[in-house]
């Protein structure tokens, strides 16, 4: 047992031990514990060599645009982080993972990047000469700057280089490595680079924030606008689970983190269904805490029954369904990619009447001027309780960076549906992503 527990907080990972039933049964051994040091010894400090950070800081003092690439191993570093960025006026662009540790109260924060991230975190990305990877394994190749010369720190030996060709890669951890690395940079004057980030990170929020309105107050909801309510209308220290598809997308553009906040996700597995299981996991391990699932209708359909887990084990998960009729996210790969969308539409059930008589509270919006109610409602009742919110289901999430073969399908999926007598579809689609497409 004591190994099992030193190798999985020392490793950060899971052990699992196993016991035979006859050995179960046996009375326990009278054997000594360890001592609590000896158990759970500190977090041993993971330093790059003097050399290492020597190289480091000449490669960064070598560079004219410099972007720093956040992740989640910069939990806990928050304060490091933004020295660094403020020593060398560099933006920093997060990765999915690094949201909740990064990009709040954050003066050099210029969104996320990726298939769903903000085309400033794509643009800052590729602009520059130098990048510093910090604590993220961000997975999209196609997203890393071909000509600049990038380095990386990370705990992992294993994790450098897997995902771009590196000039410099370190072995350390991110807030030790940044305190022994800060002394040997000069304070930088020049913020051209960090400016205009900054500039074109304002546009694409402020873009972004267009399409979390209530529209002209009719149906169907756009789900940028119930992500938008529940965002301002959670607790302070909220943790937020979203399933995969795009209330993925919904929870990385408009949920706001502070620091207490968190957001988990099957962000590296990518598997469906995970946001309620997550929500339950987490109300067990915290639960004084609100606990909201953004849940998909396609994710939550695949394990429905486990809402009775709410009622019976009393967990007072806030589930919020992005009910969109669809399979969404796939639906959009399928245009994206030049297919007509086959076998996407869900067929669903009344999920409020359903929750109500598994004895949950549960509200069902179908109109946008009740939706700020609703999640007061929601989230504000002592119990388990579900918000099914009819959204609409044309809502694409296009990516920040539309490769010339994207558009090419896209047009491709026009043509089809043409064909197929589907042009009112067209102009829902159209309609609904000028604003991308602009
Ligand atoms: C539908 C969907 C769409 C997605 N789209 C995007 C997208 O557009 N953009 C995006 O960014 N992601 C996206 N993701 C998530 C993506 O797949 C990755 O999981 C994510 O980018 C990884 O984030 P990360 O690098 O911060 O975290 P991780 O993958 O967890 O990597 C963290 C790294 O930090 C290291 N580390 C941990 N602690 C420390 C420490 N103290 N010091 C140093 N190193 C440390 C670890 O060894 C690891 O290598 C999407 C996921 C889904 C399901
Ligand atoms: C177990 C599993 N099956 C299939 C997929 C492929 N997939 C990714 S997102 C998605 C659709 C999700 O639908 P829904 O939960 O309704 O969310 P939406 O995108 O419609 O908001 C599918 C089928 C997956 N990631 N995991
Ligand atoms: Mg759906």
């Amino acid at each position: 047992m004591e190994l099992a527990i030193r190798a999985a907080v020392g490793q950060r990972g899971v052990a699992v031990l196993v016991i035979p039933g006859d050995v179960a049964l046996k009375a326990a051994v009278t054997t000594a514990i360890s001592e609590q040091a000896a158990l759970l010894p500190k977090a041993p400090r993971i330093l790059p060599s003097e050399e290492e950070l020597d190289a480091l800081a000449s490669l960064l003092n070598s560079g004219k645009k410099i972007t720093l690439l956040a992740g989640r191993g910069c939990a806990g570093a928050h304060t490091q982080l933004l020295q660094l960025a403020e020593t060398l006026k560099a933006p920093i662009v997060h990765a999915l993972g690094g949201k909740e540790h990064v990009a709040y109260d954050n003066p050099y924060d210029v969104g996320m990047t990726g298939l769903i991230g903000f085309s400033s975190g794509y643009h800052t990305l590729m602009a520059a000469d130098v990048v510093l990877m910090l604590g993220t394994d961000f997975p999209y190749r196609q997203f890393y700057p071909e000509n600049a010369k990038i380095a990386q720190i990370d705990l992992r030996p294993e994790q450098l280089g897997r995902r771009c060709t590196l000039t410099q890669g370190l072995v350390g951890d991110v807030a030790d490595t940044l305190d022994a690395l800060l002394p040997r940079l000069p304070v930088r004057l020049d913020r051209s680079h960090l400016d205009h980030s900054l500039h074109l990170y304002a546009k694409a929020r402020h873009e972004l924030d267009d399409l979390a309105t209530a529209g002209n107050g009719k149906a169907p909801i756009h789900p940028q606008y119930l992500t938008r309510l529940v965002d301002q209308a959670a607790a302070d220290d909220a943790i937020f689970t979203a399933d995969v598809g795009t209330p993925t997308v919904w929870a990385a553009r408009y949920l706001t983190m502070n620091g207490r906040r968190q957001l988990i996700g099957s962000f590296v597995h990518g598997s469906m269904a995970n946001a309620l299981p997550q929500a339950i996991g987490a109300q067990v391990a915290q639960p004084k805490r609100q606990v909201i699932s953004l849940s998909g209708d396609g994710g939550f359909t695949m394990l429905m029954g486990d809402l009775i887990t709410l009622t019976q084990e009393k967990l007072p998960v806030k589930l919020v369904i992005v009910n969109n009729g669809s399979l969404g996210f796939v639906a959009m790969e399928m245009k994206a990619a030049g297919y007509l969308e086959t076998g996407v539409n869900l067929q669903n059930p009344d999920f409020a009447a359903m929750a109500r008589a598994m004895g949950l509270h549960a509200v069902r919006v179908e109109n946008p001027a009740d939706l700020p109610a609703a999640v007061d409602d929601i989230l504000n009742h002592p119990g388990p309780a579900v918000l099914d919110a009819v959204t609409n289901t044309q809502e694409l999430a296009l990516p920040p960076k539309i490769e010339k073969a994207q558009i090419t399908g896209f047009s491709l999926y026009a043509l089809k549906a043409v064909m197929n007598g589907r042009g009112d579809e067209i102009l829902d689609v159209a309609r609904t992503n000028i604003p991308f497409l602009r």
